[in-house]
């Protein structure tokens, strides 16, 4: 099993902690690059990374790759709750290119401010959930919160005391480590 993706995206990072232990190549690609952009051009029409190759299979979309790799068909309220962490991860990579190129450097613009308030509700919903164990929801969250860090996304320690207290817990966890995008 191969798994394209690159260190910083927290698309991939959710997948590299699921796959944790289960052997697999992981091939690390700049998606930003030509080179790497023909890469995953030969696997998917989407040219986004991660892509998970599987024998002949190949998959694409972290939330594809998640339920193909699990072990049992996921619940509808977990998937109903990965679905809010992408709407919240799609959100900033928005806002965040949106700076980037110098569209909407100050989110001043209705696109960046409905981004915003959508980030700014869905953290609200995880603020008051119930967080206990390290599983693939917890995983997404955690690598959300910490790219929305990395990237000067969004600040969501002020308003969000469990949240902060939840990544806290995991923060030195050895895969958070050895996944940490900062390194690269
Ligand atoms: N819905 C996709 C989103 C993946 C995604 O947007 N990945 C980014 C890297 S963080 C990417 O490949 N961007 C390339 C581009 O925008 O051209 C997923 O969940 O896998």
């Amino acid at each position: 099993m191969k798994l394209i993706g690159s260190t910083t995206s927290p698309y991939v990072r959710r997948i590299r902690l699921q796959l944790k232990d289960q052997d697999h190549e992981f091939r690390c690609v700049n998606i930003f690059t030509k080179e790497g952009q023909m890469e995953v051009a030969q696997y998917t029409t989407t040219g986004r990374i991660p892509l998970l190759v599987d024998d002949n299979k190949v998959i694409w979309d972290s939330f594809l790759i998640a339920q193909y790799l699990a072990p049992k068909p996921l619940a509808l309220d977990l998937q109903k709750d990965l679905v809010l962490i992408n709407e919240m991860t799609d959100a900033g990579v928005q806002l965040f290119q949106l700076r980037k190129f110098e569209i909407d450097v100050e989110d001043k613009g209705l696109f960046s401010k409905n981004n915003l308030r959508r980030i700014k509700n869905i953290l609200s919903y995880f603020e008051a959930k119930k967080l206990v164990e390290w599983n693939i929801l917890t995983q997404w969250l955690y690598c959300t919160l910490d790219w929305f860090d990395f990237r000067n996304v969004f600040k969501w320690r002020d308003d969000h005391p469990r949240l902060v207290s939840f990544y806290n817990t995991y923060c030195e966890h050895i895969k958070i480590k050895e996944t940490e995008p900062r390194q690269n």
